[in-house]
C-alpha cells in the first residue's frame, strides 16, 4: 500500500510551475482544474494515495519531430511537429492537430490536458492528446499544404493508429489537410482505418462532423439557459472567430430565433447592428472557404457594418459571447465590458479563450458560463461516432447523429450540474459550470487509473 501524499494545492501547482518552467498556457490549465479536484478529493484519500492528479499532469509521452518541405519555389523548410500523448485511461488517445505559428509544447500540452477532462465528460471511450506545428497555412498555395502534410504525416503515422491515438482537425487543420494527412497514412502503411476523424464524407468521414462543435455550443448555452427559464429566442449574441467554430455557432444560434452581432479574425472584428442573416453568413461561409478571404471585406459588403481593426468584439452589449478564436482572447477588461453590459450567458467553442482573471470576473458575477471543455465537447463527441462508425463499417444517418448530438451535450450539461450545482437537473439555481465539468471528468479518469495499479 502507498503511503498517503497529502501535499497541500499550493505545494501542488508550485511543483507543476518549477516542472514547467515558462510554459504559462500549460500551468493556467492545470491551475483551473486543480483546484476543484483539491476540493473534491479532500476526503479522498485513495487519489492522494495514488498520485493521481500528479500523474495527469505529466503526459504519458510528448513525441517531437522535424517536419521538412519545399516550397513551390523550391525553398527547403524546417519545422517541428508535436503529439502530446497526455492520458490513454479511458480508450485511445483522442484530439486534433493545429498548425498555426504560435504552436509550440505549452499550448499542446494544455490542450491535451484539457483534451483529457473534455472526452471524459463526453461519456465515450476516449484518452486525451493534440498535436500539431508551426507551420502556417495561411498564404501557402495547396501543393506546399500538401507537402507539408504529406511530411508530418510521414513521421506522425508510427505514433498513430486507430485502437492507439486518433487525432483530427483544429486552428488550420480542416478538411482538405485531414485529406492529405489521411492520403499518406494509408499510402505509408498500406492500411485503411479509421485512423482520423473529420474526414470527407466520401472516404468514412461521419455526417454531422463539421458542424459538431460550434451547433455543440450552442445547444450547450440553451441547456444552460433552460436551467434558468431562459431560451436563445430573441437573444443577441457575440462571437469571436470566423472559422469552423464560429461560423457554425453563428448558424445554430441564428436558426434558434438568435441574432448575431459580431464575427472576428485576427485582424480585428466586424460589428453588424442589423444581425448575420442566413444569406450574409453564406457570404461569410464562401469568402472564408473559397476565396481566403479577411473579415474585414464584410464590412465592404454590407452596410451599416463595421470593421474594429485589432479590437476583439467584447464591448459590443449582447445576451451572450461565443469565444470561438483561440486561447486567452476574452481577457478581464473583455469579461467585465461584457458583464457591465448585461450578458446573461457565456459559452466557450474555443479552448481556454477566457484567462483565469476574466473567469473569476463570470463567477463574481454568477453569470452562465461554460467552459470549452464541457462547452465546444460536441466536436469531439462526433468524432467519437465517426470512430465507432468506422469500426462499424457503416455510415449513420444526418438525423440519428443530431439527436445523438444533442443527447450528448444535454448530458454532459447535466454531469456539470450534478457536481457544479445542486444535482438537481431543473431548478434555475446558480451551477458552478467549470467545477462540474472539471470533477465529473476527473473522476472517470481517475477511478480508471486505480484500477490499473500504479504505473
Ligand atoms: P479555424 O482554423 O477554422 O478558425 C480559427 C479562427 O480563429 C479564425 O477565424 C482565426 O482567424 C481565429 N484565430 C486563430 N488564432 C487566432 C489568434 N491568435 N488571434 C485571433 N484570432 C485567431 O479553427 P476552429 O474554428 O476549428 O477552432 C477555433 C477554436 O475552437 C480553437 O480554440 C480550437 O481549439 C477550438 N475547437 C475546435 C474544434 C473543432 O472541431 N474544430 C473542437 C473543439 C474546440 P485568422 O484566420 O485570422 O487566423
Ligand atoms: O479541441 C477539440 O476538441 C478538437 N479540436 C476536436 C478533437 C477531435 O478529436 O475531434
Amino acid at each position: 500500500m502507498a503511503v498517503s501524499d497529502h501535499v497541500s494545492l499550493e505545494e501542488f501547482l508550485d511543483g507543476v510551475k518549477k516542472r514547467n518552467e515558462g510554459q504559462t498556457e500549460f500551468i493556467q490549465a492545470v491551475q483551473e482544474v486543480a483546484q476543484d479536484v483539491y476540493e473534491f478529493i479532500a476526503d479522498k484519500e485513495e487519489y492522494h494515495e495514488a498520485r493521481i492528479l500528479r500523474r495527469i499532469t505529466e503526459p504519458d509521452r510528448i513525441v517531437s519531430f522535424r517536419v521538412c518541405w519545399e516550397d513551390d519555389d523550391h525553398k527547403v523548410h524546417v519545422q517541428r511537429g508535436w503529439r502530446v500523448q497526455n492520458n490513454n485511461a479511458i480508450g485511445p488517445y483522442k484530439g486534433g492537430i493545429r498548425f498555426h505559428p504560435t504552436v509550440n509544447e505549452s499550448v499542446l500540452k494544455f490542450l491535451a490536458f484539457e483534451q483529457t477532462f473534455k472526452n471524459s465528460l463526453t461519456g465515450l471511450p476516449m484518452g486525451g492528446a493534440k498535436g500539431g506545428s508551426n507551420f502556417d497555412p495561411r498564404g501557402k498555395s495547396d501543393s506546399e499544404v500538401m507537402r507539408f502534410c504529406q511530411s508530418f504525416m510521414t513521421e506522425l503515422c508510427r505514433h498513430i493508429g486507430p485502437d492507439i491515438d486518433v487525432p483530427a482537425g483544429d486552428i488550420g487543420v480542416g478538411s482538405r489537410e485531414i485529406g492529405y494527412m489521411f492520403g499518406q497514412y494509408k499510402r505509408i502503411t498500406n492500411r485503411w482505418e479509421g485512423v482520423l476523424t473529420g474526414k470527407g464524407q466520401e472516404y468514412g468521414g461521419s455526417k454531422m462532423r463539421p458542424e459538431a462543435t460550434g451547433y455543440g455550443a450552442v445547444y450547450f448555452l440553451c441547456n444552460m439557459l433552460r436551467h434558468r427559464d431562459e431560451s436563445i429566442e430573441g437573444k443577441s449574441a457575440v462571437i469571436s472567430g470566423s472559422g469552423n467554430v464560429a461560423l457554425h455557432a453563428a448558424e445554430k444560434f441564428r436558426e434558434l430565433g438568435g441574432k448575431v452581432l459580431t464575427l472576428s479574425d485576427s485582424d480585428g472584428f466586424i460589428h453588424d447592428p442589423d444581425g448575420i442573416d442566413e444569406e450574409k453568413l453564406e457570404w461569410i461561409k464562401d469568402l472564408k472557404l473559397n476565396r481566403s478571404g479577411r473579415i474585414s471585406e464584410y464590412a465592404d459588403e454590407f452596410s451599416g457594418a463595421e470593421f474594429h481593426e485589432d479590437k476583439r468584439p467584447w464591448h459590443v452589449e449582447a445576451d451572450c459571447a461565443l469565444p470561438c478564436a483561440t486561447q486567452n482572447e476574452l481577457e478581464e477588461e473583455g469579461a467585465k465590458a461584457l458583464v457591465g453590459n448585461g450578458v446573461i450567458a457565456v459559452a466557450e467553442g474555443a479552448n481556454m479563450p477566457s484567462t483565469l482573471k476574466a473567469v473569476k470576473v463570470f463567477h463574481n458575477a454568477e453569470i452562465m458560463y461554460g467552459p470549452g471543455k464541457a462547452a465546444n465537447a460536441g466536436g469531439v463527441a462526433v468524432s467519437g461516432l465517426e470512430m465507432s462508425q468506422n469500426s462499424e463499417r457503416i455510415s449513420w444517418e444526418h438525423e440519428k447523429l443530431h439527436d445523438m448530438l444533442t443527447g450528448l451535450m444535454s448530458d454532459i450539461h447535466d454531469k456539470c450540474v450534478e457536481h457544479g450545482g445542486d444535482g438537481e437537473a431543473k431548478n434555475g439555481e446558480y451551477v458552478d459550470y467549470v467545477k462540474g465539468a472539471n470533477i465529473a471528468g476527473f473522476k472517470k479518469v481517475a477511478d480508471a487509473m486505480l484500477a490499473f495499479g500504479v504505473m
